[in-house]
């Protein structure tokens, strides 16, 4: 027997291969000295003997832990493998992972798929989240524990898209007779829609991007019949209203109502499907695209006309079924158009003259918003055109107005459009969760009921230029890791446990030297964004010099939290943003904006505007909260709503779906090796897989290891299973610490299995001095 991390000659391997299209290539090895020296494909290499993969070439499996080396590549090509023959799921231990197959991929979610699944153990069948999601249920209704199915995965993963399958599937084994249930499942199958349309986008990676988290929560009763329901969400992407790149767009909402309402009600709220909205058009000025590049853009849009005519009926549908009356919808619509318009006041914006001082308001557009928003045209004009200024003099104040200048302007438009979507979404989110709870209360008992949850969130993100958003996604990611980590190798702890064996004492990865320092940096932007609202000297370098002086003043948070690198490339960024050193790589944040968008309070003459609309719906998106304070702070709610969502997983067994991309374009059939290894290695499955290696990575069900039955005599398996394979171990000589017998699999270091498997292609027979003495110790 070899011992580990060795190579040898004839060893199989993978060889790292820097700047080309895969990132491994399969070699063997044909010379070891210090260095390695690998043939491939290319000629011969040599290589550092921890740049290199020992490779086996079997057949893919169902589960990465019985891969015979378990190391990135190996997983790599396993999760290819399987995508080639639409194989989408695979499991690593208890976790699922998912390779997105951009096709519909015949007969594989159906109700009879969901009669299959319902009750079969973990294994039993190919991967699938109904496999999951039917342990999940079970463990709910025979332990009464909470469960909770975390989804993560970068943009376009295929998280929502998971997260509905599991919820079909928790819909089907928890369904009765009763008509209350079946409506709340409807209900939670419906909201989905809604959701989708008033809270995703067409981003570059995801034509249908979610713009929010959001942790869906179905709950049961004692005998795990469905009996209520609730969403929660988490930061929508407000600026998406106002803005968003070239060949992105804003909510799916605005488009599908342009192309799915009625002749009679566009011309009511006086809609034009051929009008280009700027809202609703790509951020470029005119000025600055060619003619080809407008002609793109226009046939570029229509590609979504169909889908979006069809969605709007969906929407419809989906309303009516949560319980908006026909009266609701007209109200929400017509908020909408009032957006639109609102949003062509913004043209100002596209004028030459950089900083003029007095804006002009298209008049006929300014009445078509004020109108549909039941605000006073005069009263918006002015709110959006000048600002009050007060004046303290000597025993009185006076209040003066002041004009705006033009960047003045559109930040108060933006801010009043963005501000009305944002808390017509969350009212949305409210009514649904209000349809649950008229249903719910019909039943009774809260007191033993349990629940499900199925979080759906951001993934991690490094973009080309990151943000606060990014900040507070990637914190989540951050926290969720953690968990993540905590829990799955609390799991193998357990298993561990059931098969009797010691645990081996890994060492975890720790995340909260990273996650105070963005704590730090949050409580600095709260103070920053506090004193600019009190109307401070406050600018947003000010506040990012602050936070990198802060980190290095503290030795643990040194190294997670750092000034920008000034390169040639970029000579002046040195207070435009800090860099952050994440679970799954460095990334670069630009500051620019961040007061600002810290600041959930909107400017107190666009609140009033709200407030006093005689269009009931506008006049309800009101905030609520009257007090004077200037500044409410984005960051901190969002950390207590996080914090508080970790707090509710901490009661659940979790289950971890995680979702892969195979490739940036959205296409069938195709993976890109490079682009899955990155998220491969930035879930953290090679870090749990690390986590095993120093245990025992290879676990086989007794049943498994009859394969090597030729490597004994056949007397030997008279004995049981559990006999043949101890008297297998210990006459090929695999080291005694390298295996341990559980009470219905054995455990093998890293190495073994593969060992076992040469011996069997080789065919190799045992020494029979040997098997005589094992006779004797063992049976
Ligand atoms: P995401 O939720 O992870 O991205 P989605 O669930 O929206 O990603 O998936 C993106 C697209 O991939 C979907 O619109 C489908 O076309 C396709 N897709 C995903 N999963 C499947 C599947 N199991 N079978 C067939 N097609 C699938 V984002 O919300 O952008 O992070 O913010
Ligand atoms: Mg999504």
């Amino acid at each position: 027997m070899r011992s580990r991390s060795r190579f040898q000659v004839n060893d199989l391997v993978y060889v790292p291969c820097q700047g080309k299209a895969v990132p491994f290539s399969s070699g063997v090895v044909v010379e070891v000295t210090d260095q390695v020296v690998v043939l491939t494909d290319d000629g011969c290499h040599s290589c550092a003997p921890d740049e290199l993969r020992l490779r086996f070439d079997g057949e893919s499996c169902q589960d990465n832990t019985s891969l015979v080396y378990l190391n990135d590549a190996s997983i790599l090509q396993n999760l290819k493998a399987r995508h080639q023959e639409d194989a989408i799921y695979t499991y690593t231990a208890s976790v699922l992972l998912a390779v997105n197959p951009y096709h519909n991929v015949e007969g594989l979610y159906s109700q009879d798929q969901c009669a299959r699944y319902r009750g079969k153990h973990i294994g039993a069948l190919p991967p699938h989240p109904y496999a999951i999601a039917d342990a999940a249920y079970r463990a709910l209704v025979r332990e009464h524990k909470n469960q909770a199915f975390i989804i993560s995965g970068e943009s376009g993963a295929g998280k929502t898209e998971t997260a509905k399958i599991v919820m079909q599937y928790l819909g089907f084994v928890s369904g009765s007779s009763s008509s209350i249930t079946a409506q709340i499942q409807q209900r939670i199958l419906q909201a989905q829609p809604i959701l989708e349309s008033f809270g995703n986008a067409v981003t570059m990676r995801n034509n249908n991007s979610s713009r929010f988290g959001k942790y869906n929560r179905i709950f049961f009763d004692e005998t795990g019949t469905l009996v209520d329901a609730g969403v929660t969400t988490y930061l929508l992407e407000s600026s998406r209203v106002v803005t968003h790149g070239n060949l992105e767009r804003s909510y799916h909402c605005f488009y599908e109502m342009l192309s799915g309402l009625a002749e009679e009600k566009l011309s009511q709220w006086q809609l034009s499907r051929e009008k280009q909205y700027i809202i609703l058009s790509s951020d470029t000025k005119p000025s600055e695209v060619t003619k080809d590049q407008a002609e793109y853009e226009r046939t570029w849009h229509i590609q979504f006309q169909e889908r979006d005519q069809k969605n709007f009926q969906r929407l419809c549908d989906a309303l009516r079924v949560v319980g908006f009356s026909e009266e609701d919808m007209d109200s929400i619509f017509q908020v909408l158009a009032g957006l639109v318009h609102l949003g062509d006041l913004s043209l100002a914006e596209r004028d030459e003259g950089q900083e003029s001082s007095s804006v002009e308001l298209d008049e006929e557009i300014l009445e078509k918003a004020a109108g549909l928003l039941g605000m006073d045209a005069d009263e918006l004009s002015s709110a959006l055109r000048r600002r009050k200024v007060r004046v303290l003099h000597p025993g009185r104040e006076s209040v003066h107005e002041v004009p705006r200048t033009t960047s003045q302007f559109r930040h108060a438009l933006h801010s009043l459009i963005k501000a009305l979507y944002k808390r017509l979404f969350e009212r949305l989110v409210d009514r649904i969760n209000g349809s649950f709870q008229e249903l719910s209360s019909q039943s009774e008992d809260d007191f033993h009921r349990r629940e499900i949850g199925i979080l759906d969130i951001y993934g991690f993100e490094r973009l080309q230029r990151n943000s606060f958003e990014q900040l507070c996604i990637n914190l989540a990611n951050e926290r969720l890791q953690q968990y993540f980590v905590e829990n799955v190798l609390m799991a193998e702890q357990d298993l561990y446990r059931r098969e009797g064996l010691p645990w081996p004492g890994l060492v975890l990865p720790d995340s909260s030297p990273v996650v105070s320092a963005i704590g730090h940096t949050f409580r600095i932007l709260d103070e920053y964004s506090q004193q600019l609202a009190k109307g401070f000297e406050k600018t947003d370098e000010s506040f990012c010099q602050k936070t990198v002086d802060e980190a290095q003043k503290d030795p643990a948070r040194r190294e997670f939290l750092r000034q920008l690198r000034v390169s040639k490339r970029r000579p002046t960024a040195v207070n435009e943003g800090f860099m952050v050193k994440h679970y799954a790589g460095l990334v670069e944040y630009n500051t620019k904006g961040w007061l600002d968008k810290n600041n959930d309070r909107l400017l107190p003459d666009c609140e009033e505007l709200i407030g006093s609309s005689s269009f009931e719906l506008v006049a309800s998106l009101k905030d609520e909260d009257m007090g004077k304070a200037p500044f409410r702070s984005i960051s901190k709610k969002y950390c207590t709503d996080l914090e508080n969502l970790l707090q509710t997983l901490s009661s659940c067994q979790l289950h971890y779906i995680r979702c892969f991309k195979p490739n940036d374009f959205q296409k069938a059939g195709v993976f890109d090796e490079t682009l899955v290894l990155d998220q491969i290695v930035q879930c953290g499955t090679v870090e749990l897989v690390k986590l095993m290696h120093d245990g025992y990575p290879n676990r086989c069900r007794f049943q498994e290891m009859l394969r090597f039955r030729d490597l004994l005599p056949e007397s030997f398996q008279r004995y049981g299973t559990r006999t043949f394979i101890e008297a297998l171990l210990l006459a090929y000589d695999v080291p005694v610490e390298d295996w341990a017998l559980g009470m219905s699999r054995v455990f093998l270091r890293a190495g073994q299995l593969k060992a076992l498997e040469d011996l069997r292609s080789a065919g190799a027979a045992p020494d029979p001095e040997k098997l005589k003495i094992i006779m004797r110790q063992i049976i």
